[in-house]
């Protein structure tokens, strides 16, 4: 089975860093031909089982274009991306997540919201305080876990490959658990 899932978020969080960073993260990762997104797959294994990640970057014109929605089309899970150095993108973080509720035509589905640039948290003035986004978390999980989705979320630096293989990991449980729930 293959998971289709977007990198969203706003302008300059550090969509397109991430996204390129999985080709060094994930073993086996290749960037494919496809038309409009960027495309890299990769296969990852979750209890002996393989399952494909198809993982698309959305260059910000794209998103901005008023026939975005159809980017969104059977994704079944999303990185959304803030920059924990800019409070704003945190804020925008549940537009990204109405756009995919919206549009996926999948309904819910599982994301890991991704504050993006720890790397820069001393040298900022102003940071996100992480526990405004576990608690955002906390609510959309209330909100969505009886319908079979679980949010997560982490920090990380798009410019190191740390920490990026429990990301998709962890989505992708959530994704085969989402699956699972859907088809009972
Ligand atoms: N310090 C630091 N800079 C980062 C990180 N991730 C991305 N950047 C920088 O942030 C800027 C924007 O990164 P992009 O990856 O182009 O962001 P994007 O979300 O793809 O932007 P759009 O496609 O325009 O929406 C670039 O200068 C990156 O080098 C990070 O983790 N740490
Ligand atoms: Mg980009």
């Amino acid at each position: 089975m293959t998971y289709k899932v977007l990198v969203l978020g706003d302008y300059g969080t550090g969509k397109t860093t991430l996204f390129n960073q999985f080709l060094n993260a994930a073993p086996g990762a290749e960037k494919k031909p496809s038309i409009k997104l960027e495309l890299i797959e990769f296969t990852r294994v979750i209890e002996g089982k393989e399952y494909v990640i198809s993982l698309y970057d959305i260059p910000g014109k794209e998103l901005a274009s008023d026939k975005r929605s159809k980017l969104y089309n059977n994704c079944l899970g999303a990185l959304v991306l803030f920059d924990i150095s800019r409070p704003d993108t945190f804020r925008h973080a549940l537009f990204w997540i109405e756009e995919l509720i919206n549009y996926s035509g999948t309904g819910k589905v599982p994301i890991v919201l991704v504050g993006n640039k720890t790397d820069i948290r001393e040298s900022s003035q102003r940071t996100l305080n992480p526990i405004d986004a576990k608690e955002f978390i906390f609510r959309l999980n209330r909100t969505s876990l009886k319908d079979g989705v679980d949010n997560h979320f982490f920090e990380v630096s798009a410019k190191s490959t740390k920490l990026l293989l429990s990301v998709i990991d962890q989505l992708l449980k959530s994704m085969i658990k989402h699956e699972e729930t859907r088809k009972k």
